[in-house]
């Protein structure tokens, strides 16, 4: 049973690969997703170390000057309008020079260096052969440099995501309230491929597409200038921001490895969680919020990401956030993957994106911080849920939580790597 879901997997990974780099699903995502990529990283590393290392590689040979790593690199094998917003929406402010490839301007959350090390150290030997880490860090830590310098729009110390793309959790019901002041383009101005694959209740809505365009248009109008008056959504999420603070911790590690200094990632990783503790954290409901940074004001929408925290090593407030967890809104442990959305909200559905669904790649990241922690039973009992969720659904992009039922696209790659990371 478990080699023949491991078999599945691996055939998912090899049918989903495009020379360098593989798309998240055949049909609805034909081009390279950013934190995709770090995730199938994670899965390729036991099938192939190079293979691993190149869909990293293939990611940041697209990565901007400025060390922004594009939300998506554009297949210029593929039609141009085969998704949207494709190539010739983002135009040529968006086109590499070195490669000529062209990219969307936005990011996404920044896995790659976690990603990074682990693929690392699966196999050190080829690591160092191909001299992997020694040309991916210097590119990570300009990844970060961007995030941190350009990002924090606040200027508290945070990142912010002025995008509900760059979330990764796009219509998370944590974003209804900014996303509520952007004026939505008309439906009619644009056409959405994603509807030609996925049944319209599985997705975001048309209204949700008007502001997620506007917000795109305004961003590649302005040269993707980063400022706080320049952008009409901009907040502090708490996964962007644990992600990147575990990131930090693992440049570290690379640091040390390499010879260089490991220190001042210590120290930005240790700012990033302080500042993570001070202004997302709500002791009263055991959980991390995202923050408007106009308004500077919680968004107290009780969504996954407030947990994905729990990767971040020393968290102080391990303990709080698994009570929550285990409780009535995402009763981890109980049900099989952990839900993207509060259970016992009114507004929760259960076959809608990120408005309710369970997700393999965020039940990886609690897996994972569940590990770190060293909750090696909560773990294994999600590992387990997530498994047998697999097995039920197949390798959905998502499923309901409570009937278990299979939703989005088919075949989707992360959901195949993280079955074989699970699996090893
Ligand atoms: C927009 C590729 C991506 C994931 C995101 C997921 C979805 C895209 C879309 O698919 O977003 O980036 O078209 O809806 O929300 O997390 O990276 O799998």
């Amino acid at each position: 049973m478990t080699d023949d879901l491991a078999r599945r997997a691996r055939r998912i990974l090899l049918a989903n690969w495009r020379r360098g780099f593989t798309v998240p699903a055949q049909g609805l995502y034909p081009h390279q997703w950013s934190w995709d990529s770090a995730f199938i990283a994670l899965g390729l590393r036991h099938l192939s170390a190079v293979r691993a290392q190149r869909e990293l590689e293939s990611l940041f040979g697209a990565q901007w000057a400025d060390g922004r790593v594009p939300q998506i690199v554009f297949n210029p094998a593929v039609p141009a309008d085969a998704y949207f917003p494709g190539p010739d929406f983002w135009g040529p402010g968006a086109r590499h020079a070195e490669t000529g490839l062209v990219t969307s301007g936005l990011v996404q959350p920044p896995v790659h260096a976690l990603a990074a090390w682990e693929v690392h150290r699966a196999d050190p030997v080829t690591s160092e052969r191909r001299g992997f880490l020694r040309r991916l860090y210097p590119r990570l830590r300009r990844w970060h440099d961007y995030l941190l310098d350009r990002r924090d729009l606040g200027g508290s110390g945070l990142v912010c995501v002025i995008h509900p793309w760059e979330s990764g959790l796009d219509n998370s019901p944590s974003w209804d309230e900014p996303l509520g002041r952007v004026l939505p383009v008309s439906a009619a101005t644009f056409v959405r491929r994603d509807l030609g694959h996925t049944g319209a209740g599985e997705r975001p809505t048309d209204l949700d597409y008007g502001r997620y365009v506007r917000l795109a248009a305004d961003y590649r109008d302005a040269g993707f200038a980063d400022t706080l008056g320049g952008a009409a959504f901009a907040v502090e999420d708490p996964l962007t921001n644990a992600l990147l603070s575990a990131g930090e911790t693992a440049l570290a590690a690379m640091a040390g490895e390499l010879g260089a200094d490991p220190a001042p990632h210590h120290e930005r990783a240790a700012a990033l969680t302080s500042s993570l503790m001070d202004l997302l954290y709500d002791p009263g409901e055991g959980l991390f919020f995202a923050r408007d940074a106009h308004t500077k004001s919680l968004l107290r929408k009780r969504t996954v990401g407030g947990l994905v925290p729990l990767i971040v090593p020393g968290l102080p407030v391990v303990e709080e956030l698994l009570k929550t967890a285990r409780g009535e809104h995402f009763r981890l442990g109980e049900l099989s993957p952990i839900p993207s959305y509060d259970l016992t909200a009114p507004d929760f559905e259960p076959a809608r994106y990120w408005r309710g669904p369970s997700w393999f790649n965020t039940g990886w990241l609690i897996w994972h911080g569940l590990r770190g922690q060293r909750h090696a039973q909560l773990a294994g009992r999600l590992r387990d849920g997530m498994l047998d969720a697999i097995r039920l659904a197949g390798f959905r992009e998502y499923v309901d939580p409570l009937s278990g039922t299979g939703h989005g696209s088919d075949d989707f790659s992360w959901t195949a790597a993280v079955a074989i990371d699970l699996l090893e």
